[in-house]
């Protein structure tokens, strides 16, 4: 068996490490998380406290300013750059070290991720793309910025292509073999990704740019809308997937047993594929000018990306539960206790998986038609947000980059770095829940999102949300503590002594692994066809409507 070309009982071992030249690749990657957590994580602090109202932003920086570079350092770059590092890391650990061509194209990749993002950050910082995140038209910034954020999604998909060309030639190796797991599932998320990337690249390149270099007069917001929607929707399980990644095949390796299902879990990735996409109206069931009809049929469709969830917490009860009977439980829920509660790796993203839980749940509440009229633009999306990207995907990340980081740098998780680890966990958990309730609470009682003022002139009914907002500053000073901790924790991961023994990049067995393969699950020209066609049965209609309507285009405003 040879080193570039691993598979079998390789993949399994502890010792296995992933080739130094990719090692490279995604420490380098690894930074640019670190730096966005700390730029990101100030901002948030910085926000949290304006909201209550308290406090002035220094150096005239404006409010919607803060919140735009918030928005998109942390939902758009740390994710972006975590999720190309963990990836590449993910198939050369399964497969073998990527090869010169795959290599460079994830150099390339990182690149131009970092020229657009310091593009798009430029234009942040000097004031002239106060858009927020979602960069909702007819705000209009800078076309460096939408050009900046072209290129950073172009650049996912340099990498994100080579990282399916070692996929696919482990597949010519191997052929008629079931490929690794993990593998699989980075080929799924990166292939969602190109196809709902479609839709914001062609938004960027044939409106929002031309537009803001003044090419174009006018834009079609509602186009514009709904294929940011179209993409936005597929984001958040882009997210998700890597940390679910880590969820199925890293954290049963950690515990000291085998994962509940292979089949299982190719199962739900499959149907996010299918499903993550044609759900993105959901987002916008309160718009006039989609179709009553079109907006029912993607809230069902919502609920069917929800089914690949529910999997997954079944599997992962399952695991738990057999952990916990091996280590002598009996009773219903006494598996519970006996879960490996000093291990930092496992504790990180098992407090995320207890977040998703409330998460999942206010997700359900969004996408129910009327529940959304109640909630929409309002500072419970915010909580929910908070508590699906920003603590199960955010804590599972923290708790890959725990064995990630030594491993590549060939570095010891010291006793102190885990209960460090630990207490990042419980200062995330608390400042996050705080922060999060209020929002859910103060939400329901009718604060705006996406608002810079606190006591609207004195208005009695927002009187009623002061003490709210004073409570998510609360949560966000835990949570800056957190961020403290967890970049002092990273760098130490990876300055600290070096080791001679390898720091585990840990990927379980399954108890089906003998089962032979489901064909069909790596049919991936079927896989394709019937996402697209899922894509056109819920798009084409109001995509066509827009286009026959002919609604006025508007005009850019910069009201900052
Ligand atoms: Fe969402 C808005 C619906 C999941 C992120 N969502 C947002 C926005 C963001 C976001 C960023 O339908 C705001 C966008 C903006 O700026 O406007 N969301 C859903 C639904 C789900 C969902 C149905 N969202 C996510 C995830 C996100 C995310 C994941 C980030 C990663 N969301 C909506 C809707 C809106 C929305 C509407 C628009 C609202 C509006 O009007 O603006 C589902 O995917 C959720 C399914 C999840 C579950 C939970 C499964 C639980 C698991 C953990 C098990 C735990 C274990 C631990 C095993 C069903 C897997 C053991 C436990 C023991 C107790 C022992």
């Amino acid at each position: 068996m040879s080193a570039e070309n691993y598979t079998g009982d390789a993949i399994f071992d502890k010792n296995t490490k992933i080739d130094p030249r990719d090692g490279r690749l995604v420490l380098a990657n690894m930074i640019w998380v670190i730096f966005a957590l700390l730029i990101g994580g100030t901002a948030g602090l910085l926000q949290t406290l304006v909201r209550s109202g308290q406090f002035e932003l220094p150096f005239g920086i404006g409010y919607y300013q803060l919140l735009t570079l918030h928005g998109v350092i942390l939902a758009l770059v740390l994710t972006f750059f975590f999720i190309m590092g963990f990836q590449t890391a993910a198939v050369s650990r399964v497969c073998g070290a990527l090869n010169k061509v795959e290599r460079t194209l994830g150099w390339i990749g990182f690149w131009f991720m970092t020229v657009g993002t310091l593009m798009a950050a430029a234009m942040i910082a000097t004031n002239q793309a106060s858009v927020l995140y979602t960069f909702y038209a007819p705000l209009q910034a800078h076309g460096l910025f939408y050009l900046g954020l072209t290129i950073v999604v172009v650049g996912t998909w340099l990498a994100a292509t080579g990282q399916i060309m070692r996929y696919q030639r482990w597949r010519r190796e191997n052929k008629g073999q079931k490929s690794p797991l993990l593998a699989f599932m980075v080929a799924v998320n990166n292939v969602m990704w190109y196809v709902c990337t479609l839709g914001v690249a062609s938004s960027m390149l044939f409106q929002f740019i031309p537009w803001s270099f003044g090419m174009m007069e006018t834009i079609n917001v509602k186009l514009t809308r709904t294929l940011f929607w179209y993409f936005g929707h597929a984001l958040v399980y882009f997210w998700l997937l890597p940390a679910y990644m880590v969820w199925y095949v890293s954290i049963p390796k950690i515990i000291g047993i085998k994962g509940f299902s292979d089949k299982l879990a190719r199962m739900s990735f499959v149907l996010f594929l299918f499903f993550s996409i044609p759900v993105g109206i959901h987002h916008q069931l309160v718009e006039p000018g989609i179709d009553a009809f079109w907006k029912g049929l993607q809230v069902v469709l919502t609920f069917m990306v929800i089914v690949p969830s529910l999997i997954t917490a079944f599997s992962l009860f399952a695991t738990f539960e057999t952990y916990g009977r091996k280590q002598g439980a009996t009773g219903l829920l006494d598996w519970f206790k006996k879960l490996p509660w000093k291990d930092a790796r496992f504790v990180l993203p098992f407090v995320g998986m207890l977040f998703f839980i409330p998460g999942g749940l206010g997700g359900i509440i969004n996408a129910s038609g009327q529940m959304n009229q109640l909630v929409h633009n309002t500072i419970w999306i915010v909580g929910h947000f908070h508590i699906t990207v920003g603590a199960p995907v955010v804590l599972t990340y923290f708790g890959a980059m725990m064995f990630l980081l030594p491993h590549i740098t060939g570095k010891r998780i010291s006793t102190s770095m885990n209960t460090m680890g630990l207490w990042l966990a419980y200062t995330w958990a608390l400042g996050m829940g705080i922060m999060s309730t209020a929002m859910h609470i103060v939400g329901l009682k009718g604060a705006p999102r996406r608002s810079t003022f606190s006591e609207y002139g004195g208005h009695e009914v927002a009187q009623e949300w002061i003490s709210y907002q004073m409570m998510q500053a609360v949560g966000g000073v835990f949570l800056f503590i957190a961020i403290i901790i967890a970049v002092t924790l990273f760098v130490q991961l990876i300055m600290g002594p070096r080791s001679n023994e390898v720091e585990e990049f840990p990927v379980a067995r399954f108890l089906d692994d003998d089962v032979i393969k489901v064909g069909w699950v790596e049919n991936w020209r079927l896989l394709v066809i019937i996402t697209i066609f899922l894509v056109l049965i819920a798009y084409t209609m109001p995509i066509s409507q827009i286009f026959t309507e002919s609604i006025a285009g508007s005009k850019g405003y910069k009201f900052w």
